[in-house]
Parts: C-alpha cells; sequence; structure tokens
C-alpha cells in the first residue's frame, strides 16, 4: 500500500501536535506549516522532526500563513497532499476582539485559500479537506445539549469568522463535489494547551503558587460553562472524519459540562488545597481564598484568584454543552478521558514545570542547542 501523505496547518499549535504525532503512528507521511517567528515556536513538535537529511521517518516543516495564498497552493501543488487537516487559526477569542480583521483574514478566508487550491489543482479527487470549526459557532444559543442540527449565533470576531470557514467548507462540498468537512468541536484541553486559555492559565498558576512562586490567579467570568474534553482524544475524531464513505460535519464533544469556577476548584483540589468563596461581584477583590495551609507559600485565608474585569469579554458565551451521538454512531467515537484525569494531567504536567522553575529560573523546554527547524521543499 503507498504512504498516505498529510498536511497539517498549525502544526505547532496543541492539536497539531497531537494529530501529528497520531498520523506518524500510523504510517503517514507528514507535513506542517509553520509561521515565521522571531523566536523558537515549534516546542510541541520538536521530539517529532527530522530534517531532510535524516532518513527516519518524521515531521518535515514548511514555513507558509494561512493569509498567503500563494503559499498555499504551492505547498499543496507540490506535496499533493491526501489529507489536510487545516488547524491553523488566530484561535484565541478575547484576542479576535482586539484583531477582528486579522482574525477573518486567517480563520474565514484561510479555509477558503485551501479549498480553492484544491479544487483549481484539480485535487478533487485525491486531496481530503477537515476544517477545525468550533462550539463558538452557537455562542448565543443557550439551548443544550448543542448537536449538528442546532442553530449557530457566534458571539465573537472569531466565532464569526469560523462561521465562514464552516460554510465555505459546506459550500465547495456540495459545489465542488470536494471530501470536505468540519469537526464542530468543543473546548478541549491537555498540558499542551496554549498558556492564555483558561484552563491552562489555573493549573500554571495554581501549580507555581503550590510550589511557593509568587503570584495570585486574576480571572474574569468564573461562571461561564463548558465542556472540556482531552485534545488527545479530540484529534483520534479529526482523522475518523476524513476516512468515511461520504464526508460529513460532527459534533464532537464530551457531553458533560464544568463552570470555570469548577475548574479552579478541581484543580486545587489536586494540588491538595480546599478552596472558600469570598463573593462573586466583578468588584469583589480575593473572589477565592485558600482554606488549608498545605503549600509552601500558601496560608489560611490568603487570596488565590482575584476577580479582575480586564478579562470580561465584550460578549460571552455563557454555556456550551455538546451532543455527540451522531460521531458515536457513525465515526465509533467516543472520549477517553474523564474530567478528572484531564484535571489531574494537566496539573501534575504543570507542578513539574512549576519545580523546574522554582529551581533553574525557566519553565521552557528549549535546549540550548536548537536550531531552526524547516524543510525548503517536500
Ligand atoms: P492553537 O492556538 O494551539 O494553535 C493554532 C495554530 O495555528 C498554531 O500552530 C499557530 O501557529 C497557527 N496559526 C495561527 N495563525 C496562523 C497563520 N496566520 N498562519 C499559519 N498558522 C497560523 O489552537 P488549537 O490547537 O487549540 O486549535 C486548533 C484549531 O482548532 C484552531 O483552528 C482552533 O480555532 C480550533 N478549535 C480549537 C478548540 C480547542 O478547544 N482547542 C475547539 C474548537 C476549535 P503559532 O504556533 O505560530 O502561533
Ligand atoms: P474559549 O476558551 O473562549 O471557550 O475558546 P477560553 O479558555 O479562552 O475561555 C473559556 C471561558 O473562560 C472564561 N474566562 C477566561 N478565559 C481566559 N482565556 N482567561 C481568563 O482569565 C478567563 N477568566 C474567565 C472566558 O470568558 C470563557 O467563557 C476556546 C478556544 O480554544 C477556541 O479556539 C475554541 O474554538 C473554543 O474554545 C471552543
Amino acid at each position: 500500500m503507498t504512504q498516505k501523505v498529510a498536511l497539517i496547518t498549525g502544526v505547532t499549535g496543541q492539536d497539531g501536535s497531537y494529530l501529528a504525532e497520531l498520523l506518524l503512528a500510523k504510517g503517514y507521511q507528514v507535513h506542517g506549516i509553520k509561521r515565521r517567528a522571531s523566536s523558537f515556536n515549534t516546542e510541541r513538535v520538536d521530539h517529532l522532526y527530522r530534517d531532510r537529511n535524516d532518513q527516519r521517518e518524521g515531521l518535515r516543516l514548511h514555513y507558509g500563513d494561512m493569509t498567503d495564498s500563494l503559499c498555499l497552493l504551492r505547498l499543496v501543488e507540490s506535496l499533493q497532499p491526501d489529507e489536510i487537516y487545516n488547524l491553523a487559526a488566530q484561535s484565541h477569542v478575547s484576542v479576535s476582539f482586539e484583531k477582528p480583521e486579522y482574525t477573518a483574514s486567517a480563520d474565514a478566508l484561510g479555509p477558503l485559500r485551501i479549498l480553492d487550491a484544491i479544487r483549481t489543482l484539480g485535487l478533487r479527487d485525491k486531496a481530503r479537506f477537515y476544517q477545525a470549526s468550533t462550539s463558538e459557532l452557537f455562542g448565543g444559543i443557550h439551548q443544550v445539549p448543542q448537536n449538528e442540527d442546532t442553530p449557530f449565533h457566534p458571539r465573537s470576531p472569531y466565532g464569526v469568522a469560523k462561521l465562514y470557514g464552516h460554510w465555505i467548507t459546506v459550500n465547495y462540498r456540495e459545489a465542488y463535489g470536494l471530501y470536505a468537512c468540519s469537526g464542530i468541536l468543543f473546548n478541549h484541553e491537555s498540558p499542551r494547551r496554549g498558556e492564555t486559555f483558561v484552563t491552562r492559565k489555573i493549573t500554571r498558576a495554581l501549580a507555581r503558587r503550590c510550589v511557593g512562586l509568587d503570584g495570585v490567579l486574576r480571572l474574569g467570568n468564573l461562571d461561564a460553562r463548558r465542556d472540556w474534553g482531552h485534545a488527545r482524544d479530540y484529534v483520534e475524531a479529526q482523522w475518523l472524519m476524513l476516512q468515511q464513505d461520504q464526508a460529513r460535519d460532527y459534533v464532537i464533544a464530551t457531553g458533560e459540562q464544568h463552570s470555570v469556577r469548577d475548574f479552579v476548584i478541581a484543580a486545587a483540589r489536586e494540588l491538595g488545597l480546599t478552596l472558600a468563596f469570598s463573593g462573586s461581584g466583578v468588584d469583589e477583590v480575593g473572589d477565592i481564598v485558600a482554606m488549608a495551609r498545605e503549600w509552601p507559600g500558601c496560608k489560611v485565608g490568603d487570596r488565590l484568584v482575584q476577580i479582575d474585569p480586564a478579562y470580561f469579554r465584550p460578549a460571552e458565551v455563557d454555556t456550551l454543552l455538546g451532543d455527540a451521538r451522531r460521531a458515536r454512531e457513525e465515526l465509533g467515537w467516543v472520549p477517553k478521558t474523564s474530567f478528572h484525569q484531564l484535571v489531574s494531567e494537566m496539573v501534575e504536567a504543570d507542578l513539574w514545570l512549576a519545580e523546574r522553575e522554582r529551581n533553574f529560573g525557566t519553565h521552557h523546554y528549549h535546549a540550548p542547542d536548537k536550531e531552526e527547524r524547516f524543510d525548503r521543499g517536500p
């Protein structure tokens, strides 16, 4: 059997790194697109990378950008991929209010650029396309659980851009017969989650505090409710969506919901600390305090979480809870990691990093001799 070729955009991100691992383990030749940055940005995939002189199978990296049609077209043409996973995006909801036009270019027009490259290059019958859609499409819809038939009401420039990405994927499937599908994924986290998303922000800050490093955890809306799963489980669903007889869109979720406050409590409990709430108003400083003195730098009554209006959003998504029945029945996909296993894995990893930071003054994995990693061609 000939080896399948996969192209992953956003390979340096959380999902990209897990997906690259999965596809390499399945024997794919895996190519990823990375952006040029002034500092290293391949930390999550360094363990997978092989340069062109290395005969072992490994991840190949190419420079590119979702806002640059020319390079996307050229990469699709030269790599002739069997499967394209479009994971690249300006993925931070809050940041999208600050950078709405860029978010639209990367997140809405980005998928269009790839879909049209597939069409223009006559790869309709070869290249299958996966679009990273999101539960943010449901945004203001308070009716839960949400499934593939629930109407959309995005509540941020990110959500609106992703809505375009979703529908243009459906449109290219219907208009040109591409094998193109959207995974409407609910929040998924891991120790590789970006440090400014709320779960990772919580586990990192509490773990640092636990080992005696400073820092109050400043958060916005503690009442938002999310359906949190593990990224490792969710990339399997992405792969499964491209292995079917017919392309279709699927909701991927755990079917279990927790508030941000619940997440803080669960993470603290993993670290052996009981918490108390002193209030819930926006102006109430010191919303969450420590109850038990079990950490080196933390006494009973210490303020652990401070509510900071800076982290509230102009428009919030209050409640997300997914119904992934279609994925279970048609893809045979079920989440493997429970909420508590997820919290525990994240806390454990951040505790390790915090200890390292305390002992060596850095939490980065960077090897001192690391070089720029990319391949010039396929
Ligand atoms: P991350 O933010 O961790 O990764 C995003 C990736 O996109 C990074 O590799 C980033 O590069 C890259 N990227 C950003 N902008 C560009 C650009 N202009 N050109 C090329 N690459 C770019 O996101 P996740 O891994 O968590 O999510 C993957 C995808 O799934 C995203 O599209 C996200 O919107 C979507 N999604 C995520 C969910 C989640 O809960 N994680 C839920 C539903 C959807 P760099 O490393 O240089 O920043
Ligand atoms: P979200 O994730 O917006 O759901 O988007 P995020 O973790 O950023 O926020 C979740 C909820 O927590 C509330 N919140 C805070 N959020 C952040 N980031 N920082 C804070 O200090 C804070 N305090 C409270 C937020 O208001 C929100 O309600 C993620 C991204 O991965 C998207 O790319 C993806 O599409 C969706 O999940 C599904």
